[in-house]
């Protein structure tokens, strides 16, 4: 499929999914959404693909939902708000939460309403240092969407996620490191560098281990300690039983960097 709101590159088993509208500071419309789902499923289905990181082109990340397309229209035949939620959103955060092998958001700059909550689905976030991220909506008298009101609280606390959505204000990438919500910021002149030093290592990692540490993580906050540590139990009886765990401890004892395969 050729694209146009998106670009995809495969490097070094990293794919890079880079939105790509940098004159409407790459605001989200139906048609990126649908080369988006493309993309993620060449990349999930791709063994050569072992990372994705989705990115930005221009100095925003992305500015949330075009605000210039139009609503779905409702059973009534009138704009319908929800009604893209349901169609696109919905379905695309709930799958980077599952996705199977690592993905890093890389806030190149702006990441603003929908496109903020997005970044958070992914695994990792990393930040340029001029990035910010600014839950907009109560700006526009709209309600946060693509699961801000859930993973927002779950990060930085429920007072916390209520100041920034009520406030709508713009967090720096400083603060957003101190707040958790980004691992790594890194100098606006290296960042695509250093994004694709960092998610290299997950290119070369023990991927089928990567995908069993997001289950256990993914379900955790639904279960009590109990559920958890058997849970903890399977998985390792199944991380264990990979040839990459093999791998790991043969080069361990033979001091020797481990040469992965994926299974
Ligand atoms: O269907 C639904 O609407 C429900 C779903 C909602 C989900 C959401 O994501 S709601 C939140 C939507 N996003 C926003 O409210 C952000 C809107 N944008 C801004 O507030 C500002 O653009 C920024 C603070 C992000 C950046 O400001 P600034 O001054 O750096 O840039 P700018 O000049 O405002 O924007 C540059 C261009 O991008 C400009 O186009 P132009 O005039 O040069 O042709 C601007 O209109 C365009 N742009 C920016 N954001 C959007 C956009 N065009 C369409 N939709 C946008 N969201």
């Amino acid at each position: 499929m050729a694209f146009t709101a998106i670009r995809t590159a495969l490097s070094e088993g990293v794919m890079t999914i880079t939105l790509a509208r940098p004159d409407k500071l790459n605001a989200f419309t139906s048609e990126m959404h649908a080369e988006l789902r493309e993309a993620l499923s060449a990349a999930e289905r791709d063994d050569a693909v072992r990372c994705v990181v989705l990115t930005g082109e221009g100095r925003a990340f992305s500015a949330g939902q075009d605000l210039t397309e139009d609503r779905l229209p409702g059973p009534d035949g009138k704009a319908d708000y929800g009604a893209r939620l349901e169609r696109d959103y919905n379905p695309l955060v709930e799958r980077l939460y599952a996705f199977p092998k690592v993905t890093i958001a890389a806030l190149n700059g702006a990441a603003v309403g929908a496109s903020a909550n997005i970044a958070l689905a992914c695994d990792i976030v990393l930040a340029a240092r001029s990035a910010y991220l600014q839950e907009a909506f109560a700006r526009i008298a709209l309600v946060p969407d693509a699961g801000g009101t859930w993973s927002l609280p779950r990060i930085v606390g429920a007072k916390r996620a209520l100041a920034l959505m009520l406030t709508a204000d713009q967090i720096p990438a400083d603060e957003l490191a101190r707040m958790g919500l980004v691992y790594k910021v890194f100098d606006d002149a290296a960042f695509g560098a250093e994004v694709m030093a960092f998610a290299r290592r997950f290119a070369s990692g023990p991927a089928m281990t990567y995908d069993l540490i997001k289950q256990a993580v993914r379900v955790s906050e639904g279960n009590d300690l109990k559920t958890q540590l058997a849970l903890e139990a399977n998985l390792q009886r199944r991380a264990g039983a990979s040839e990459d765990a093999r791998e790991g401890v043969l080069a361990f004892r033979e001091k020797r960097a481990p040469r992965y395969k994926g299974r």
